[in-house]
């Protein structure tokens, strides 16, 4: 393949090491490209006037890496990391590296594009942008009053997408409930919630930036356990980097991890799990610690509400104000050993009182426990030789690897796996429960910290607010699938399958207008194929992406959206606010957060009265009117800064408060000067709530998240986490014919549906692999580099064997895959080798978030005949999609 604007051999370098690695074991951190080797020898050929470095962003995936930017007369021609940013520390991946591939793709989405054609011939002719506004207005104004604002749905991408909450922001002022993304009940939500309601700060996910406490100076962590994460995969160089130095520094790791990974191969223990068992192995660890005593009693009775009374037939917790005439309903009631009676404790803690933390109590005539008691018999039968079983692992690892852990201070970084199967927020229940009963809260080294934020993007990470208030009680009781799963309200989001059963049934109504704003949904929904009905009972589709993707063959509209290198955003990281500036503009591509805006605006315009208070000031106050540029916005975000947009960009990366200051421990035990008290946790009862009677409260009600009391879901949620075995299993009926486990990971190459159209990036991995164990492999038939089909219930797809040990023999890995090159082809890139075709969208789906199954689910594995049609394997092949940089244009009227 043709040279050009950086080097490929030095590309190659830094991205053939991530192949390697990923056989060998190396860490990929090993692999980035150096610094001073990212030359450009030919970039810069026909491009006349000096280099001007743009300091911005990354955001080929959430990790926000800092890079610098050489731009040569408008054209972006080289890009590097840079070394200001304090997480990723000058250094980029593969995915970073691959921008300029991206943003000058010939096959971007240029203009507004109007379907010509039948959906799926992919005929389409160009429209302004004036006009694309106007019909999207026209066809939801028309909808609206038809048939009602539900009627009208979107969806988004998550995992990527920093302007997230603008999908949510719009459908709130439009009046419907309903828009999604592939993500949320399937990554980050159940932990995201579940945190949340127990501790009231963040999760300790890796991959999305959290768990900074490993990024500190001087980490007095000892242990940290990967759990379902591989972050040299999915964040190399900010995880991925920072997790090499601190192994260089001593300190011990333990993968678990079905899958062989770089993070596995280093690790001091692997734990390869049967995919979707995680819960039954979390529930050991817990019944470990307490049995042999190694969990912290004195922070658990102080500071956890384990302690306190639980009523066994209502499982609410005794309150004050039930136990005694003038007890207040926020004062919880314990055991006391003394006294022998139940007593208020008030809060932190009565020094008169010795709180019983095990046993049984009659209290009134009903029966107690303590919360720590009702742990107890939750996972008395997750014996170590029980979860060994049950997970297909040895007793004696198991051991091991919690040997490590108890020797703290250590953490649990919870990754995505186990939120993609039904036992989602068991798991983070059960992860959360475990750092916390283990005393590894707040101190130096423990993952669970507090720090504080810059202020500018309060009251969420994102740089739009949604604006909840816009959407009435009314609409609100119509999003489907959120009265019964009402995790979702932490995010304002609806259930993806209630949504598809919608469009196919019409109960509870028909979904009729879709606004899809992200890749390629084929690539990343589960059970793919179960949309393509869906798709004919929608009426009208307007995409927007930054280039066709197969979902863009069954659309009416196309709009282009910008790169991230032409988009501006704040990103935080640790004490530093950093600035993403657009470095450049091509064509006519929008920056999503404005696309909506303007869309808005066109419905206020039309007499949209719920529209139109979006863009009162005074009525939208905190959550901010719209914005006509993103300067406005910008500026807005940055006034608790005292900064303008234009002024921060100069000083950014900037410090929002001294490192020092930031970098804080024990939280909880700050005293708050207006009570003289510690402020304890973010919670109700400021005590760490282990024992989670606000997931039944939020069942009930939708409270905290809901912006109204909504009716009860079918059952109550439970308090306390769960093990429910995969629904699909190898001993299930379903195992019989489709006797191997399915699951997936990232690859450190592309991002979810993304980039599979950079040719450097599809040359070093231009088809899916299916990892296979040898013996598994012969059984079937099945030899190294084979064409394969792997069958579900749900379909069938092609993919290339891996045969290796670094799986075991009752399991297999794959991807999502799709192939711009088969666009215009019958299966329009999506059908051939993509593991979503094989995934699980239907029940038993986790109570109280909704996740299905992306991981964990039954499949069979066979020889091909031959390799699927049309799609490129060999370099040459990808010649076509090199660079096409367009001169740099002013920003499209709309
Ligand atoms: N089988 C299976 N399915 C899965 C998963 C799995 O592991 N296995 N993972 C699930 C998970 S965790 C997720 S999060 C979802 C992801 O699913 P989606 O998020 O729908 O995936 P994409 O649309 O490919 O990615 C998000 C898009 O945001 C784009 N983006 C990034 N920055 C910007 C920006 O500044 N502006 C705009 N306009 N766009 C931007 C990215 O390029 C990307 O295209 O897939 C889910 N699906
Ligand atoms: N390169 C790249 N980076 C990304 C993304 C991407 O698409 N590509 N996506 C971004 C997003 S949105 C997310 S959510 C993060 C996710 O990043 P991570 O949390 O690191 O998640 P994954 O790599 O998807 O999965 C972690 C590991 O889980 C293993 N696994 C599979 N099934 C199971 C299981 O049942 N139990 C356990 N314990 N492990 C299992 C997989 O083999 C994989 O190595 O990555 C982000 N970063
Ligand atoms: S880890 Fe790679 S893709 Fe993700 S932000 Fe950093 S450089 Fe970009
Ligand atoms: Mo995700």
């Amino acid at each position: 393949m043709k040279q050009s604007f950086f080097d490929r051999r030095d590309f190659l370098k830094a991205t053939t090491i991530i192949g390697v690695s990923g056989a060998l074991g190396l860490s990929l951190s090993d692999g980035l490209i150096p610094k001073a080797k990212a030359e450009t020898h030919d970039a810069t050929s026909g491009v006349g006037g000096e280099i001007k470095i743009v300091k911005t962003n990354c955001r080929a995936c959430i990790h926000n890496c800092g890079v610098l930017a050489h731009v040569k007369n408008g054209r972006v021609v080289k890009l590097e990391g840079n070394p200001e940013y304090p997480m990723s520390k000058g250094t980029l991946c593969a995915k970073g590296l691959a921008g300029i591939q991206a943003l000058y793709n010939p096959n971007r989405n240029k203009y507004p594009m109007l379907r010509v054609g039948k959906r799926g011939e992919n005929k389409w002719k160009r429209i302004s942008w004036n006009d694309a506004l106007q019909k999207l207005a026209d066809t939801l104004m028309d909808t609206r009053e038809k048939y009602g604002a539900e009627a009208v749905f979107c969806s988004t991408g998550g995992g990527g997408n920093p302007q997230f909450p603008s999908i949510a922001r719009f459908c709130n002022a439009f009046g419907t409930p309903n828009w999604f993304e592939p993500g949320c009940s399937q990554c980050y939500l159940p932990r995201t919630l579940t945190w949340d309601l127990m501790y009231g700060g963040p999760a300790s996910s890796i991959a999305d930036s959290e768990a900074l406490e490993l990024y500190s100076k001087d980490s007095k962590i000892k242990t940290l356990v990967l759990w379902g994460t591989s972050v040299s995969y999915s964040c190399p160089a900010g995880g991925g980097r920072i997790l090499t130095e601190l192994r260089s520094k001593g300190v011990r790791t333990v993968s678990v991890d079905p899958r062989f990974t770089p993070d596995a191969a280093r690790a001091d223990v692997w734990l390869p799990i049967r995919p979707g068992t995680d819960v039954a192995l979390m529930l050991s660890w817990i019944r470990y610690v307490i049995a042999n005593n190694h969990y912290d009693k004195d922070f658990v009775l102080k500071w956890t509400n384990l302690p306190f009374l639980v009523n066994t037939k209502t499982h609410m917790l005794l309150r004050a104000s039930e136990l005694v005439s003038d007890g207040d309903s926020n004062t919880f009631v314990i055991w006391d050993t003394t006294s022998k009676s139940a007593k208020p404790l008030t809060y932190p803690w009565d020094e008169k009182l010795i709180p019983a933390l095990e046993g049984e109590f009659n209290v009134g005539g009903e029966t107690y426990k303590t919360g720590f008691q009702l742990l107890k018999d939750r996972v008395e039968p997750y014996t170590l030789e029980h979860a060994a079983k049950i997970c297909w692992l040895e007793k004696d690892k198991i051991e091991q690897a919690l040997q490590l852990y108890i020797q703290g201070p250590s953490g649990i970084s919870l990754g995505v796996a186990t939120d993609q199967h039904p036992n989602s927020t068991q798991a983070a229940m059960s992860i959360c429960i475990l750092d916390s009963i283990m005393g590894n809260v707040e101190k130096p080294g423990a993952l669970m910290q507090r720090r504080p934020h810059s202020g500018t993007m309060e009251p969420s990470t994102y740089i739009v607010p949604e604006a909840r208030k816009l959407l009435s009680e009314e609409q609100l009781n119509k999003r489907l699938g959120a009265i019964e799963h009402k995790g979702l309200l932490q995010w304002g989001a609806a259930h993806i399958p209630t949504v598809l059963n919608a469009i196919l049934t019409a109960k509870p109504y028909q979904p009729r207008v879709w606004i899809e704003r992200s890749g390629n949904k084929f690539a990343v929904l589960g059970n793919a194929s179960s949309w393509l009905p869906a798709i004919d009972k929608v009426d009208f589709i307007a995409h927007m992406y930054m280039y066709p993707t197969s979902f863009s063959s069954y659309a009416d509209m196309l709009l282009p959206a910008a790169e991230w290198l032409e988009t501006n955003m704040l990103v935080e990281s640790l004490n530093m606010l950093c600035g993403r500036q657009a470095v450049t503009h091509t064509w006519e591509t929008m920056d999503e957060t404005l696309f909506w805006s303007k869309l808005a605006k066109r419905l206020a315009d039309m007499g949209h009265e719920n529209c139109q208070k979006a863009f009162d000031a005074e009525f939208m106050g905190r959550d901010l009117p719209y914005w006509n540029t993103m300067e406005e916005l910008l500026d807005a975000r940055l006034k608790p800064l005292s900064i303008t947009w234009k002024e921060f960009i100069k000083k950014s990366p900037m410090e929002f408060m001294p490192y020092d200051k930031w970098h804080q421990y024990y939280v909880y035990k700050q005293v708050d000067p207006e009570t003289g008290l510690p402020v304890g946790f973010s919670t109700p009862s400021k005590k760490l709530e282990l024992y989670g009677e606000r997931f039944i409260e939020l069942g009930r009600t939708g409270r905290p998240y809901a912006t109204y009391d909504l009716p009860p879901a079918s059952q109550d949620y439970d308090a306390l986490p769960y093990y429910a075995e995969p629904h699909e299993n190898p001993n299930a009926d379903v195992g019989k014919e489709f006797p191997l486990v399915m699951t997936n990971g990232r690859l450190p190459m592309f991002h979810h549906g993304t980039l599979r159209n950079v040719p450097w990036l599809r040359e070093i991995y231009p088809v899916p692999e299916i990892w296979i164990n040898p013996v598994a492999a012969k059984k079937y038939g099945v030899e190294q580099s084979d064409w394969v089909w792997v069958e579900s219930r749900r379909g069938k797809t092609q993919a290339k064997a891996r045969v290796t040990e670094g799986i075991a023999p009752g399991t297999v890995y794959m991807e999502r895959f799709w192939f711009p090159e088969t666009l215009n082809t019958e299966s329009h890139g999506w059908k051939e080798m993509n593991v979503n075709v094989l995934s699980k969208n239907d029940a038993p789906f986790n109570d109280v978030c909704g996740t299905y199954t992306l991981r964990g689910y039954q499949v069979r594995v066979y020889k091909a005949d031959s390799a699927p049609e049309g799609v490129w394997t060999e370099p040459e092949q990808f010649a076509p999609w090199l660079p096409n940089p367009s001169d740099p244009t002013p920003e499209a009227e709309a």
